[in-house]
């Protein structure tokens, strides 16, 4: 079973509202990078840079971070020397930098504790925080959100399904049951 929780115009007004967060708790928005993890974090992190740019005229860098490598539990199929082609792509310094990391759904933490490592491969982030479209619970790791498009509960069970324009058409959030 498919179960809508958060349409088109839900989402976008939770990542207005993270954008606005992410306004109001930095003083300083130029010390500001946005960093996606793999495929929907990626585009959630631009879009976030595109509302920040609308409201406050600042254009925030936005990198790339793959984390398979990095996970603790699993491995990637591919050869080392493969998955660090496919690796990250963050083109600027991070070092002082608020690293703000994001993602579609945050479940053990395995993947943010991953996101750290990595991070910390190409600089040292003066602060790390996470933002993330879904909270499903579940932590495995003493790791949270600072910004939260919204929680939703689940079953260990259950799946959160996030779909994304740029991805696969269309905008929307679901539990699979
Ligand atoms: P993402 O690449 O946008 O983060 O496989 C398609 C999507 O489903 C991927 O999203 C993937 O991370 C996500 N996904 C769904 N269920 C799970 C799960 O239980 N664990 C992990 N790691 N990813 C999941
Ligand atoms: P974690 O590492 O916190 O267990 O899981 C977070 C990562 O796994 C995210 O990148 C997310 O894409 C993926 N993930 C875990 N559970 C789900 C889920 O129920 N739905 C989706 N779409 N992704 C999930
Ligand atoms: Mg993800």
């Amino acid at each position: 079973m498919k179960k809508e929780v958060l349409d088109a115009m839900t989402m976008t007004r939770a990542l207005t509202r993270i954008s606005y967060e992410i306004i109001e708790r930095n003083k300083h928005l130029e010390d500001i990078v946005l960093v996606g993890i793999k495929t929907r974090g990626i585009f959630l992190a631009k879009r976030i840079a595109e509302r920040i740019l609308q409201i406050e005229n600042k254009q925030l860098p936005v990198g790339e971070l793959d984390i398979t490598l990095y996970r603790d539990d699993k491995k990637p199929e591919v050869s080392t020397e493969e998955a660090s082609v496919q690796a990250s792509n963050i083109p600027f310094d991070i070092t002082g930098k608020q690293v703000i990391l994001v993602d579609d759904v945050l479940f053990t933490g395995r993947t943010i504790r991953a996101g750290l490592d990595a991070l910390m491969d190409v600089g040292r982030p003066e602060k790390v925080s996470v933002a993330v479209l879904v909270d499903r619970g579940h932590r495995q790791l003493p790791i949270r959100a600072d910004f939260v498009g919204k929680n939703i509960p689940t079953a260990i069970s259950e799946e959160i399904l996030v779909q994304m324009k740029e991805h696969d058409g269309t905008d929307g959030v679901f539990i699979v049951t």
